[in-house]
């Protein structure tokens, strides 16, 4: 059943064309400086807050850090859980997801046959999604044992997402990995969203205006940013980076 968090996304999109996700890494905030930019991203139209890290682990952390988030901005606040230790009861929703290209089942079934259970009990809204790792990868790569598809081989990506939609998923993302060097191809994004109607997410390394509009062009359906702010304390690039995506708007 579709949700109200996961209505939400798909309306807005419908509405303004591609949007903006802020990434909030447990591990490297406070709950209060978590709040801080949470408050600066709402106030430059981000659609929601995303919260997770490759490496973060303590709970009881996260916990705090989602609350914070709550308690500042409207915006939904939704879990990207990198294990079952990615979950918290204060969040709206959790991205349920597989990480497609993992060599390791545990990343693949295991932390989510582990999960639904605690999902269930905290009343959290599980949004289907297929995690496809590209590039490089960064962290989270090796973290969830990926093997990474290379950016010269669009049609693998495209493969991968088409097969997250024959499983019933409902978005797909395209992770180039977080502060990565260079992000996902415009191609690659192209060719995925030739084969499926998914909605596609595309994020890791993107930093810059140019860089949003891009990918926009090229389908994506939701950008995720989380460096760039960590890197670029202030509201001005979350704000060029929304205002890239509306520009796009017109064109798409
Ligand atoms: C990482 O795709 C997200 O999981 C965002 O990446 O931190 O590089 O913006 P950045």
């Amino acid at each position: 059943m579709i949700g109200l968090v996961e209505k939400y996304l798909l309306e807005k999109i419908e509405n303004e064309g591609t949007i903006h996700m802020t990434l909030v890494d447990p591990e490297k905030v406070t709950p209060s400086s978590a709040s801080r930019i949470a408050k600066e991203a709402e106030a430059c139209d981000t659609a929601a807050i995303m919260v997770g890290g490759s490496t973060s682990f303590s709970t009881s952390h996260l916990d705090k850090v989602a609350k914070a988030l709550k308690e500042s901005v409207k915006i939904p606040v939704i879990l990207f859980p990198n294990n079952i230790t990615g979950i918290s009861r204060y969040a709206d929703a959790i991205w349920f997801m597989s990480l497609l290209n993992s060599a390791d089942p545990y990343f693949l079934m295991g932390a989510q046959v582990l999960g639904a259970p605690i999902i269930k009990k905290f009343a959290l809204e599980p949004i289907p999604l297929g995690y496809i790792i590209v590039g490089e990868g960064g962290a989270v790569s090796v973290v969830g044992k990926a093997v990474p598809i290379p950016y010269n081989k669009p049609e693998l990506a495209a493969a991968h997402a088409l097969a997250a939609e024959y499983f019933g998923m409902r978005f797909v993302y395209l992770e180039a990995g977080s502060g990565v060097g260079k992000p996902v191809p415009s191609d690659m994004a192209r060719a995925v969203k030739k084969v499926t109607d998914l909605p596609l997410i595309v994020g890791g390394g993107i930093r810059t205006g140019e860089q949003v509009k891009e990918i926009a062009k090229a389908g994506a359906d939701i950008v995720v940013t989380g460096t760039v702010l960590e890197e670029n304390k202030g509201r001005y690039n979350i704000r060029e980076l929304v205002d890239n995506m509306k520009v796009h708007k017109k064109t798409r």
